[in-house]
């Protein structure tokens, strides 16, 4: 980036240095990590602002410090934005993360050591939703849910049983490494009959939401929460939806609950995102999106591989790599070692340890913001299997590393 250059390299050489080689790094790799995407030069420059310097506690119309007129402004925008995408009644855009925003929705509903259902890490679920070594595992008395060993989806027969016998005052739906639509309608009916709130963690799967290829949980949640920099490609940041009767509750725990000062230049960026995300050019993005995760998932399976549930309805899929004796950490080596990125992946009832695992975890939402498409994905999909299937042959290693050069070359990122 220029301006890094020019600004940041006289001052700081050793920074300038790395951000340049992070660029680097970005441009000549194949993206795969199901959470990471590129943002528009329009979102990155608002996030690069004067804003940052401006403390604003409070909302607009109602701050703890002068001159907050000009970020009023912006953090209105971003709430009216984010409210039409979604149909929502109520929005907060200060959740400086996902993690930040979850952990105020349970701060403004439920109260330390209440029961909370959520799904499991190693099914899929979050940290946020229950871990023991989270806050929220730690604060609250979580008892989880998880996929049914069958069919690998989740088991709302199982889910049902263990709410009606946990009485969780919440259910939290959502996922981080899930790739089935979810049945936000099932979840309401169990919560419903249990007495049961319903917060839903849309996290991954809003960029599809907003493009209605996956259906919303609006509707049926009391309370959604999302960050803003996956499918949904906005900067790295947080925002809460809620009905207008839990709003206050909802303000009120991430700040003062939880936070300080909002970060203005991040929610300036949210804005550029929402408005992004209310065209149609971002419609038609999401929707390759899903039909690269098809084509994808099609040409793993054609090679040998396995994908947890036998494939993919959104952004994401899980890939079993042990028919081709490895783990998930050989398997992530393997594919850095001919340029692509992805990240290991427990996959359910995974024998290995965390730090091993038997999968990894693959996306499309970045390289199909870089331009990838058809023809391309099938060519992906080709080098991860020559480089899973062949890890110790330099040629083949040197096959697919080709395959993935001629693809960096074709789309290339920020003109590089
Ligand atoms: N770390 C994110 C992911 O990779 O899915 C979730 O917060």
């Amino acid at each position: 980036m220029d301006y890094i250059e020019k600004y940041v390299g006289p001052v700081d050489p050793e920074v300038a240095a790395a951000i340049a080689k992070e660029e680097f790094r970005q441009s000549q790799k194949l993206e795969l990590i199901a959470s990471e995407n590129f943002v528009s030069r329009a979102v990155m420059a608002a996030q690069g602002c004067v804003m940052t310097n401006k403390y604003a506690e409070g909302l607009p119309g109602a701050r703890y410090y002068g001159g907050c007129e000009h970020v009023d402004v912006v953090e209105d925008i971003a709430r009216e934005r984010v409210k039409k995408i979604f149909h929502a009644e109520h929005a907060n855009v200060q959740p400086h993360s996902g993690a930040q925003a979850n952990t105020a929705v349970y701060f403004a509903a439920v109260k330390p050591g209440d029961t909370i259902m959520g799904m499991n890490l190693n099914h899929g679920g979050h940290l946020t939703h229950g871990s023991k070594v989270n806050l929220s595992g730690k604060y609250f008395n979580f008892v989880d849910y998880g996929v049914n060993p069958e069919t690998e989806t989740i088991d709302y027969d199982q889910l049902r049983e263990t709410a009606l016998q946990a009485k969780p005052k919440m259910i939290v739906a959502g996922a981080s490494a899930y790739p089935r639509t979810l049945d936000f309608k099932r979840f309401r009916e169990i919560a419903d009959e249990v007495g049961a709130l319903l917060f839903v963690d849309m996290a991954h799967i809003a960029g599809l939401v907003a493009a209605e290829l996956h259906p919303s949980p609006v509707p049926y949640a009391d309370f959604v929460a999302s960050t803003t920099h996956k499918t949904l490609r906005g900067p790295r940041g947080g925002f809460i939806l809620c009905r207008s009767d839990w709003a206050q509750k909802v303000d009120k725990a991430v700040f003062p609950g939880i936070q300080g000062g909002p970060l203005m230049h991040v929610i300036a960026a949210k804005a550029v995102c929402f408005k992004e995300a209310l065209s149609e050019e971002f419609n038609a993005y999401q929707q390759n999106i899903v039909n690269n995760a098809a084509i994808l998932a099609k040409g793993l399976v054609e090679n040998g591989l396995r994908l947890v549930s036998g494939g993919t309805d959104n952004h994401l899929m899980l890939v079993d790599v042990r028919p081709k004796d490895l783990t998930g950490k050989n398997a992530e080596a393997i594919l850095e070692s001919v340029n692509i990125t992805v990240n290991k992946n427990a996959i359910p009832f995974d024998p290995e340890k965390p730090t091993v695992t038997s999968g990894i975890r693959v996306g499309t939402p970045a390289v199909t913001s870089r331009g990838l498409k058809g023809d391309d994905m099938k060519a992906m999909a080709q080098a991860i299997a020559i480089a899973l299937s062949n890890p110790d042959s330099p040629d083949k290693l040197a096959e697919a590393r080709a395959i993935v050069g001629q693809l960096c070359a074709k789309y290339p990122l920020y003109g590089i």
